[in-house]
């Protein structure tokens, strides 16, 4: 049995010969990444160790690093990044053990969600919303900033046969593929919400809350693009069908994301509707992330904003990565480049694969694939966790082994470290009643979270709204990649930027810097809104649209990725 590990809200569940299972959700199909993931596995990897760019030994690379790390007396400018590359709990989670037993930075790992899930707690009390199973309960689904149609194949395909309503900044394929779809200004949907609440509470469908009286729906109306009639339509389709509301995680990197996300997620709760959201289940399944990373017995000197890196990066003289490819997909990841290439910087990469990161590091690991290592894989969304089992030939290193090699190197002794890997996925599953023993052996368990809601009715002030105004650049997930990766079987993922009118080459210019790029018209997308593929590349040189992305952050600290742009175009 197998699961994939990737950062996807299906993690698809395999045989031993990589047939997707036929369970609910799962259903015995996969995207086009997992029908390609034995193929591509033998594709652009790295293949053994490397140091200024010659082929060396395990042993000398590990004597390097451990090296490396000696020399820097204050451990905090050691700084890891690490994403959601492998779920796995040993892959991503354990492995930080290491580093924070040294005293080493780590970052807030806020980039994707955590704006989101703060909003939603705020309301709730947890961020956990409807299982698969409670979404074949509704009769109509909205889909909101959510491009859930190509980045949430399995969802929706459960809701095939749904009444689907689409609120969006342009016609995606969402959009295109629902009954009904709104086109809102970008940043503009906390408005929305609001707009849909004065109508609820204008036809008696919910009670006032404070603030509510502070806004009126002609502004809305105008605010958001779309007229008071359309919003008071979406309130009575809410109101009359009680529908489930997929709430997507970009919304979290727009203008007033928070905002936004706790205030439509709020809708559901006041119009009585069970299980009415769905966000991210991750937070909810009671396992033990911190235990994993060891935060009961050694935390990091410092952490570090998502969004800050490429600010901050004089406070780092050694940055380790794993599970991630930060030069395209943080902020000002552009600054890694410089400050290794001015020599100020030393990097290391554990990577399977030859990611862009990896290309410009000094030293580099060889890591193992999901499929080549042991591990256990949770999901965001659908309650199942799997024990998976290697089902190709190693190659590589896993984490757990290159952070063993690395503390014996640097002749490190501490508890965390003696805990075996097993014995800490063992605790931190306490909560969920499953053993490492039980795992082991039926290979793949349903957790059943145990969810109280503690709820707390409140809507912004006006004041903490920005009203969106100018251009903006918006991102989606492409059916072909998950975020930079699979290059190898599907093309570089080298980007346009998709607009309302222009097509050729034109500028886009930032707070903090200015691209040269290819614009391409796209008549499913409105005038002030510049859409791209996310974790792209925009130039040949591998310049990812986050070298000109500011370090902004939302109201819970998740990096603010929409934000407004100049737009130049050249004369063809
Ligand atoms: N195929 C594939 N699937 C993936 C991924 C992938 O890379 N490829 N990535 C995975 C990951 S890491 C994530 S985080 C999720 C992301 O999954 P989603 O949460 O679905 O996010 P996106 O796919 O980025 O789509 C967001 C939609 O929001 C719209 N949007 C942008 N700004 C606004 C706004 O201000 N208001 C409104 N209403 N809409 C807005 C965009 O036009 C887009 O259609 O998908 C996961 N699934
Ligand atoms: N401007 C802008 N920036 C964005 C976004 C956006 O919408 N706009 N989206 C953001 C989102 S939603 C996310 S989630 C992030 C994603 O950002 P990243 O986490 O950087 O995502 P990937 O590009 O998929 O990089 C994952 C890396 O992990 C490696 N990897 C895979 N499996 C393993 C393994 O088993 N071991 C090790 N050691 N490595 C492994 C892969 O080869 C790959 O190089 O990007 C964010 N960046
Ligand atoms: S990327 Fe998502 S849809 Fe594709 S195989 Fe992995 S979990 Fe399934
Ligand atoms: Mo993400």
């Amino acid at each position: 049995m197998i699961a994939c590990t990737r950062d996807c809200y299906d993690t698809c569940i395999f045989d031993n010969k990589y047939k997707p299972l036929n369970i609910f959700p799962i259903n015995g199909f996969t995207c086009s990444r997992g029908i390609m993931d034995i193929k591509r596995n033998s594709i652009n990897r790295i293949e053994y160790p490397i140091i200024d760019g010659k082929e060396v030994s395990l042993h000398t690379a590990i004597e390097q690093i451990a090296r490396v790390i000696k020399g820097v007396e204050d451990k905090s400018k050691i700084l890891h990044i690490d994403y959601d590359g492998n779920q796995g709990l040993l892959t991503w989670y354990y492995p930080s053990r290491l580093w924070n037993v040294i005293g080493a930075s780590t970052t807030d790992y806020s980039i994707c969600s955590l704006e989101g899930h703060e909003a939603i707690k705020q309301i709730y009390g947890t961020s956990f919303g409807a299982l698969p199973e409670d979404f074949l309960k509704f009769n109509t689904v909205v889909f909101w900033g959510s491009e859930s149609a190509i980045s949430f194949i399995h969802g929706w395909k459960i809701l095939k046969n749904k009444f689907k309503v689409t609120i969006d900044v342009r016609l995606s394929e969402t959009a295109r593929r629902s009954d009904k779809y709104y086109i809102i200004k970008p940043g503009s949907d906390v408005f929305l919400a609001i707009g849909i609440l004065k109508f609820l509470l204008k036809n008696k469908k919910i009670e006032n809350i404070k603030n509510l009286d502070l806004y009126n729906v002609s502004d809305i109306s105008q605010i958001t693009g779309i007229s008071e009639d359309k919003i008071e339509e979406l309130a009575n389709f809410y109101s009359e069908t009680k529908p489930l509301t997929i709430i997507g995680f970009a919304l979290g990197r727009s203008l007033n994301g928070g905002n936004a996300i706790s205030t439509i997620s709020l809708i559901p709760y006041l119009l009585g509707i069970q299980h009415g959201f769905f966000y991210s289940n991750s937070q909810g399944w009671g396992i033990d992330f911190d235990y994993l990373r060891g935060l009961h017995l050694a935390r990091p000197s410092k952490i570090v904003s998502m969004a800050e890196i490429g600010d901050k990066i004089d406070e780092f003289q050694v940055i380790f990565v794993w599970n991630s490819n930060p030069i395209v997909s943080l902020p000002g990841g552009n600054k890694i480049v410089e400050k290794v290439r001015e020599g100020k910087v030393i990097l290391i990469v554990h990577d399977p694969f030859w990611s862009e990161t990896a290309k410009i590091a000094n030293i580099v690991i060889p890591a193992s694939t999901f499929l080549e290592k042991e591990d256990v894989v949770y999901s965001y969304w659908h309650q199942y966790l799997v024990y998976n089992e290697p089902i190709l030939p190693k190659k590589g290193i896993t984490e757990i082994e290159f952070i063993n090699l690395l503390s014996k190197e640097l002749n490190i002794q501490h508890s965390l470290l003696e805990e075996s890997p097993w014995n800490a996925v063992d605790y931190s599953l306490r909560k969920t009643g499953i053993t490492v023993d039980l795992l082991k052996k039926e290979k793949i368990t349903k957790i059943t979270p145990k969810i109280t809601y503690n709820v707390k009715v409140t809507i912004p002030h006006p004041n903490e709204l920005i009203k969106p105004s100018g251009d903006f650049i918006v991102y989606s997930a492409h059916p072909n990649y998950t975020n930079s990766q699979f290059k190898e079987v599907y093309g570089a993922k080298t980007a346009v930027i998709y607009n309302s009118s222009f097509e050729g080459y034109g500028y886009i210019t930032s707070t903090s810097g200015k691209l040269k790029v290819r614009f391409k018209k796209d008549n499913k997308i409105p005038s002030g809104v510049y859409f791209v593929f996310k974790n792209s590349l925009l130039t040949d040189e591998g310049i990812s649209i986050n070298s000109i992305i500011p370090s902004n952050k939302g109201k819970y600290g998740g990096p603010l990725l929409n934000v407004n742009l100049k737009i130049d175009f050249l004369k063809n």
